[in-house]
């Protein structure tokens, strides 16, 4: 009887939900392993080839996890709420809720086609109101915290207004978005709003005027991991920064902890520098510049003092509050002018394209405190308002951005460092010894950093200052498909959180949901939702994407709760996640976001660990390949378009001739992937069909030119393949659906993982998937002839086969916990091919054989497993094989032997041999014999299991 894979797949796939197999439950006799995909948002694409990488890998490990006796929580969910799930309902013109649940078990389906063992009775949707009210309930524990500075942790707002009441902003440590002074008397006379605005520069989910990232083109606001490059992150619009009143989360408050927990965590160091950066620590001094003939102080951020009497001039961001006041009436029309400029620009243009120099002159001197010399400030929009103080003392001699910044606008240069010790440093090095810079001449640079701080700080004109790249997260949305914030406003307008009884707050249904422009959100046309009978109102901007998935680990060890996000029983026996698999793409948006909200829930005891991903594996994109011909620049001479060959295509271009590459749909390609990918006539006629703009085009290779209903089917124009994305855009998709249609799940499970390891980027090539494939026919035929005859005895396996199986069972082992799958892979396709040869049929072999590739091709395992009379699934054997060494041992060891420190023969003796026989044995051996020959014998070194040498004279 032959492998039939797509007969016995889903006979077990829908055996295994019928008894529950992957069903898990809280059981604190077995020790816990918790794997975690990143959840899919579920596009209207569907899956593609590529996502399902790390699903497989997570299932394997998983499954092995379960089988080494570990009680596994392995759940799957939709992160369903967002931007691109919007975007795609207006695409299509349906209502969000809609699409989402059709692409929901579009995505259902795709997965339960490759076998995972999910347990779908803890499913998790963002968008389900079930499981966003307690997405709202943590916001609203986040409005009601701030931060302890120096208890560095979160506590009640009622502590903060008891101390207030008490003592004002006296003693008050807290993590704030400007620092506030503030007297108990003061505090009492302010009225509800003010006191509202007070609470609201403490709170960690605040409103706030901010600048922020305005997308028209999508109608909302976005965050900065959001932006790429001055674009929208989806659908590249453009982003400016504009002033809004926004809701916030202020994670800067957390930047410490988040920077030292990476320490704690076994993530890729790449994944941690990612963080690192996006966190930004920095340690300088904030120092104060007074403005020349003015009342007014301008308080710059360095982390280079020592370079104080190289500052030259200063820059302030041009958004920068004193702009206003110090710019004097001849400078006013420039500085305006190049305000408006700055406005278009989004911060990542900002920072990133250096080589501009822009600015303006406010008219304004400042003093330089040491120096005492006037130095000119000037804006320019190299100085984030965000960042420091946001504004600078420029050191043109040693700093980049300021020497560009100097030498364009002729501004003076005064160097402050020799470093002709090392003339090989560059400019911000901090090597070198001071010069012209007064009490600090003569010192290196590291101790001048030290002695101008203390310096400032004496004289009082400075502080010391660690500064944190990091940004608070900007939360409102002006879009419809997100959590609504529950959040009331009074008449004045000041906020009011709802009751916790009443949440969740559902979003309401609206038949308009597109987005509106200049930022105002679609909910504010829900307006009998808006409005409430005594007169407040509710807030109408919605939560962005990263809300939901910042929590969604937690919701899946107690999905159905309706008391509390999580219980306590289950949050202390799942306790974190072990293993995440995902990409590198939410390096710095969802892994600070999740950490930050996860390290909140711990300081209110709510969750057992400060951190939530213990160990995190990236891995890599399977890309696609793209297939092109090439377009002729140029109509021929007849009027039609003209195809040619990527061969042909090459020849020309040496003469000359232009072409266009156009990506053809790999459905039409033969050989697709490789050098000789080509279409023939077939696919000509499919592709004119396809694309009918093309209909008259003519086909060009080295047999002739076609008209595409005329090309004989077996001409061959070749296309040039390219390694780029999988993409609808390059039409190089490959639906896993297809390839387990023709090849079986537990084929294409198995090849996904051959192609290589698991972090690495690599193509989509189909190439060897007829290897993987003739694999697992190989191995059904140790079990079944192919006349349907079952193999299977009971007899005693010989010494070689015990071999063959316990090396297998060691290499599979030890492979699987190091993550490294696509060698495992190969360990199984040697042990196969070797009982084959063998004629290994006995179930003492094929027993254990089955139950180490369980993990990995879970349909023929279990198949395989009941055809040897059991009847309980074999994935819910808790015995994953361990090889017995007794049957590794190796028969004969090859030693070399070396005559005076040099290798004159390699001599196989028996394993077993011991220290006498192995020194005798070498003495006697003809080789050896002859090297020595009329020498003396003066000393025999013997290692066991190594090695020998002879010294001889
Ligand atoms: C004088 C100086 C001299 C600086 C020198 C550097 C080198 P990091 O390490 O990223 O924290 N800076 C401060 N605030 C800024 C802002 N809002 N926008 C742009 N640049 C800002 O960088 C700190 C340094 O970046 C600070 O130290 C300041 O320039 C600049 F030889 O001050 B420095």
């Amino acid at each position: 009887m032959k492998y039939e894979p797509q007969v016995i797949e889903k006979k077990w796939q829908s055996w295994w939900q019928e008894q529950g197999v992957y069903r898990v439950s809280a059981d604190p006799s077995r020790p816990k392993y918790y794997v975690l995909d990143m959840f899919p948002y579920p596009s209207g694409a569907g899956l593609h080839v590529g996502h399902p990488l790390g699903y497989i890998s997570s299932d394997i490990y998983s499954r092995f996890k379960r089988m080494c006796g570990y009680n596994v929580l392995h759940p799957m969910g939709f992160d369903a709420f967002g931007l691109p799930a919007e975007q795609y309902a207006i695409q299509m013109g349906v209502h969000p809720a809609t699409s989402t649940s059709e692409n929901i078990a579009r995505y259902r389906s795709q997965l339960d086609n490759i076998g995972f063992s999910y347990d779908w009775d803890r499913e998790v949707r963002t968008c389900d109101p079930a499981y966003y009210k307690w997405t709202q309930w943590i916001f609203l524990q986040l409005y009601d915290h701030y931060y302890d500075n120096a208890l560095q942790r979160a506590l009640p707002v009622s502590d903060l207004v008891s101390h207030l009441a008490q003592n004002g902003t006296e003693g008050l440590q807290a993590a704030c978005s400007e620092p506030l002074t503030l007297s108990a008397a003061e505090w009492a006379a302010l009225s509800p709003v003010q006191q509202d605005e007070v609470l609201m520069n403490y709170r960690l989910a605040y409103r706030k005027m901010t600048y922020v990232n305005w997308c028209e083109a999508l109608g909302t606001v976005l965050a900065n991991d959001e932006v790429k490059d001055g674009l929208s992150e989806r659908g590249g619009h453009p982003v400016e920064q504009r002033p809004m009143l926004q809701w916030s989360l202020r994670i800067t408050a957390y930047a410490r902890r988040l920077l030292e927990g990476l320490e704690t965590l076994e993530w890729t160091e790449s994944m941690k520098k990612m963080q690192r950066n996006w966190i930004g620590r920095s340690e300088g001094a904030r120092v104060f510049f007074q403005l020349e003939n003015a009342n007014e102080t301008i308080e710059i951020f360095t982390t280079r003092p020592d370079t104080i009497f190289g500052a030259t001039f200063m820059v302030l961001a041009p958004e920068h509050e004193l702009v206003d006041r110090i710019t004097t009436s001849s400078q006013r029309e420039a500085v305006e002018a190049y305000r408006e400029f700055v406005q278009t620009r989004s911060e990542r243009q900002r920072m990133s394209e250096v080589d501009r120099v822009s600015g303006a002159f406010t008219g304004a001197m400042a003093i330089n405190p040491l120096s005492n010399k006037p130095v000119p400030v000037w804006i320019s929009e190299y100085v984030l308002k965000d960042y420091g103080t946001g504004a600078i003392m420029a050191v043109p001699a040693r700093d980049d951005r300021d020497h560009r910044f100097a030498t364009h606008f002729g501004l003076p240069i005064v160097e402050v460092i020799d470093q002709s010790a090392n003339p090989e440093a560059g400019r911000e090095e901090k090597t070198g010894v001071m010069i012209n810079s007064g009490f600090l001449d003569g010192l290196t640079v590291q101790e001048a950093i030290v002695k101008a701080t203390e310096t400032l700080i004496t004289m009082g004109i400075g502080q010391r200052q660690v500064n944190y790249r990091l940004r608070d997260a900007i939360y409102s949305r002006q879009r419809y498909w997100g959590e609504p914030f529950p959040i009331l406003y009074d008449p004045d307008g000041v906020s009011h959180p709802m009751d916790e009884q009443d949440l969740p707050l559902e979003l309401p249904p609206l038949s308009n949901f597109q987005p509106a422009s200049g930022g105002q959100s679609p909910l504010a046309r829900a307006t009998n939702w808006v409005q409430l009978e005594n007169g407040w109102t509710r807030e109408t901007d919605t939560m962005p994407g990263f809300a939901g998935s910042s929590w969604y680990f937690l919701r899946y060890m107690d999905p159905t709760n309706d008391q509390a996000f999580a219980g306590s029983e289950a949050l202390n026996y799942w306790k974190d996640v072990d293993l995440y698999i995902g990409g590198t793409e939410h390096a710095v948006g969802h892994l600070m976001y999740a950490r930050f909200w996860h390290k909140f829930l711990y300081d209110k005891g709510l969750v057992p660990t400060d951190e939530p991903f213990r160990k995190l594996i990236n891995q890599g994109m399977i890309q696609g390949v793209i297939e092109y011909i090439y377009l002729d620049k140029d109509k021929h001479e007849d009027g039609r378009s003209r195809f040619v060959c990527a061969r042909l295509a090459e020849q020309e271009m040496t003469e000359g001739k232009e072409f266009v590459r156009i990506p053809i749909h790999i459905d039409f390609v033969r050989d697709y992937g490789t050098s000789a990918s080509f279409i023939d006539g077939e696919s000509i006629q499919a592709f004119t069909k396809w694309r009918s703009e093309y209909q008259d085009a003519t086909f060009e290779c080295s047999a002739g030119r076609f008209s595409s209903s005329g090309s004989p089917s077996n001409i061959r124009l070749y296309t040039s393949s390219e390694v780029g994305k999988m993409s609808k855009r390059y039409f190089n998709v490959v639906n896993p659906d297809d390839v387990v249609r023709t090849y079986g799940a537990d084929c294409f499970r198995m090849y996904e993982m051959f192609l290589g390891p698991i972090d690495q980027a690599k193509p989509w090539d189909t190439k060897g998937i007829d290897g993987v494939s003739k694999f697992l026919r190989r191995l059904w035929s140790l079990f079944i002839d192919d006349k349907g005859q079952w193999l299977v005895n009971d007899e005693e396996p010989d010494r070689e086969m015990l071999k063959i199986l316990h090396t297998a069972i060691k290499r599979v082992r030890e492979d699987l916990e190091r993550f490294s799958l696509n060698t495992c892979i190969s360990h199984f396709m040697i042990c196969v091919n070797e009982l084959k040869k063998k004629n290994a049929h006995q179930s003492a072999i094929l027993e254990p054989l089955l139950l180490l590739l369980a993990p990995f091709a879970p349909h023929i395992s279990e198949e395989l497993w009941h055809r040897l009379g059991h009847e309980g699934s074999i994935h819910a054997i808790g015995q994953f094989p361990v090889e017995d060494e007794q049957w590794l041992v190796e028969d004969v060891i090859s030693y070399p032997i070396s005559i005076n420190g040099k290798k004159r023969a390699v001599v196989e003796f028996p394993a077993s041999a011991d220290k006498e026989t192995l020194e005798r044995e070498a003495l006697e051996n003809e080789v050896v014999k002859k090297w020595i020959e009329g020498m003396t014998v003066r000393k025999v070194i013997v290692v066991p299991g190594r090695m020998i040498n002879l010294v001889v004279g």
